[in-house]
């Protein structure tokens, strides 16, 4: 449902129409992800790259899969990383743009790559999961496609050592606000609780009559609120948002969106209302309206909601950013 996923598995089994390797600049083959690949494929695929002549560094060219599930491989040749200085990072970014793009004039439309440098060149893996997360989400602006990064090793898929003992910390705060009933509140309850009972002793009120009970269930059921989608379209509309706009920023796919608008009580998961509440950048406050009228809540009691509050309290709407924390915290990523 979503045109960018993060997932781990081995590539190799990737039932995409195009699985991309991770190759050296002569196409004939090596260790890592290209040694999986080239075994899995069987002797056929090397056959075929040996007439293509090799492959600059931050280019690719495409090949048939052969024995794989895949239709084609698209050897990418990922630049060796020195230190940073060396144009690393223009050729990697060339690196997924020209694959994309060879994609797409083979009308494939699922993809996956694998971490390309991360391994044997030696790319920092945090710094080459963010190029490959930024690359591949600025061409799914402008094209329809699915796209797999897949990892491989745990390892590689790991938010700074800062961000996450910050939200490692924010949990714990605020699992313990949820779950202790701290002293001070136990006495504050027990204060409200005495003086309304005192209220009442004391005036010997009559209870005045409750307002919901006069009103009949058609006069309820008439003002019935704004549903999830009304809310999402006019939130949409407010700022300005074209529905591309809205569901690619929200990492959601185009039919599912065009269902939500079509049906003004369409009911969405949770992970749908969050993914389209980041992209509204809505505050917590609207973020929690919208999610009730789909009848969620966020909680304290769970990881997930915790770490999307973390986010939104922190300004910070980047659903990527978001569901590296997520996955980094084995929760289920947002529109997943
Ligand atoms: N599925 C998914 N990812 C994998 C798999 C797999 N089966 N195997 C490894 N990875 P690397 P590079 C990950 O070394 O750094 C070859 O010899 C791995 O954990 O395969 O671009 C070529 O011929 C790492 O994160 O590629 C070149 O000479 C990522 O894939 C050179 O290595 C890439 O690691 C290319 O080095």
């Amino acid at each position: 449902m979503m045109p960018l996923h993060i997932i781990r598995n081995d590539i190799t089994r990737m039932k995409v129409d195009a699985i991309v390797n991770a190759a050296n600049s002569s196409l004939l083959g090596g260790g890592g992800v290209d040694g999986c690949i080239h075994q899995a494929a069987g002797p056929e695929l090397l056959a075929e790259c040996k007439t293509l002549g090799g492959c600059e560094t931050g280019s690719a060219k495409i090949t048939k899969g052969y024995k794989l599930p895949c239709k084609y491989v698209i050897h990418a040749v990922g630049p060796r990383w020195r230190n940073g200085k060396h144009g690393e990072r223009e050729k990697l970014v060339s690196c997924y743009r020209v694959s994309l793009e060879l994609a797409k004039e083979y009308g494939c439309e699922t993809v996956a790559f694998p971490l390309i440098s991360s391994g044997i060149y030696g790319y920092p893996k945090d710094q080459a999961l963010k190029i490959a997360v930024n690359t591949i989400s600025d061409f799914l602006l402008e094209n329809d496609m699915t796209v797999y990064i897949v990892i491989f090793d745990r390892k590689a898929y790991q938010i700074s050592e800062e961000l996450f003992s910050d939200i490692a910390a924010y949990i714990d705060d605020t699992y313990v606000a949820a779950h202790t009933d701290s002293r001070v509140s136990r006495l504050h309850r027990m204060q409200t609780l005495t003086l309304r009972d005192a209220d009442e002793i004391l005036y010997d009120a009559p209870l005045a009559p409750r307002v919901a009970s006069t009103k009949t269930l058609n006069d309820a059921l008439s003002q019935i609120d704004e549903s999830f989608s009304e809310m999402l379209l006019r939130k949409s509309d407010e700022k300005g948002m074209t529905d591309a706009q809205c569901y690619k920023k929200a990492n959601i796919d185009r039919k599912l969106f065009s269902k939500i608008r079509s049906d003004r009580l369409y009911k969405p998961s949770k992970p749908t209302v969050l993914a389209f509440a980041i992209a509204l950048e809505l505050p917590l406050d609207e973020t929690k309206d919208m999610l009730m009228k789909a009848g969620f809540a966020l909680s304290h009691s769970n990881k997930f909601d915790i770490i999307i509050e973390y986010f939104i309290e922190r300004g910070n709407y980047n659903v990527f950013e978001i569901n590296e924390a997520l996955f980094a915290f084995d929760q289920n990523l947002l529109g997943a």
